[in-house]
C-alpha cells in the first residue's frame, strides 16, 4: 500500500470506535430571555460545562442554543438545568436529526 494512504486510514481507524460509541444528539432550545449579545457567552459555557456536551452555539438573533451531546451521559432535562441555573430558563424546541 502506498504510504500516502496508510496514516489516513489509520487515523480513521483509531477514531472509529470514538464515534461508534457516543450516541451524538442535536438539540434546538429556545431561550428567551437573553438580553443583550453577551447573554450566549453565558449560556454557552454553561452548556459546554454539561458532561456530555461537545458543542454549543448560541444564538441571540434568534433567542436560540443548539447543543450537540451524548445521549449516554446527557440529557434534555441537564442542559435545561444548566441555562436555568446561569440565570436563562430554557426549552426544548425540536428534535434535530
Ligand atoms: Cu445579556
Amino acid at each position: 500500500m502506498p504510504k500516502i494512504l496508510v496514516s489516513p486510514l489509520l487515523a480513521a481507524l483509531l477514531c472509529l470506535p470514538q464515534f461508534a460509541s457516543a450516541k451524538s444528539r442535536t438539540v434546538s432550545l429556545n431561550v428567551p430571555t437573553m438580553d443583550c449579545a453577551t447573554c450566549p457567552i453565558t449560556i454557552k459555557a454553561a452548556l459546554l460545562k454539561v458532561p456530555g456536551v461537545s458543542r454549543a452555539k448560541v444564538s441571540y438573533e434568534r433567542r436560540e442554543a443548539v447543543v450537540v451531546f451524548d445521549d449516554d451521559k446527557a440529557t434534555v432535562a441537564d442542559l435545561k438545568n444548566a441555562t436555568e441555573n446561569a440565570g436563562y430558563p430554557s426549552m426544548l424546541k425540536e428534535p434535530l436529526k
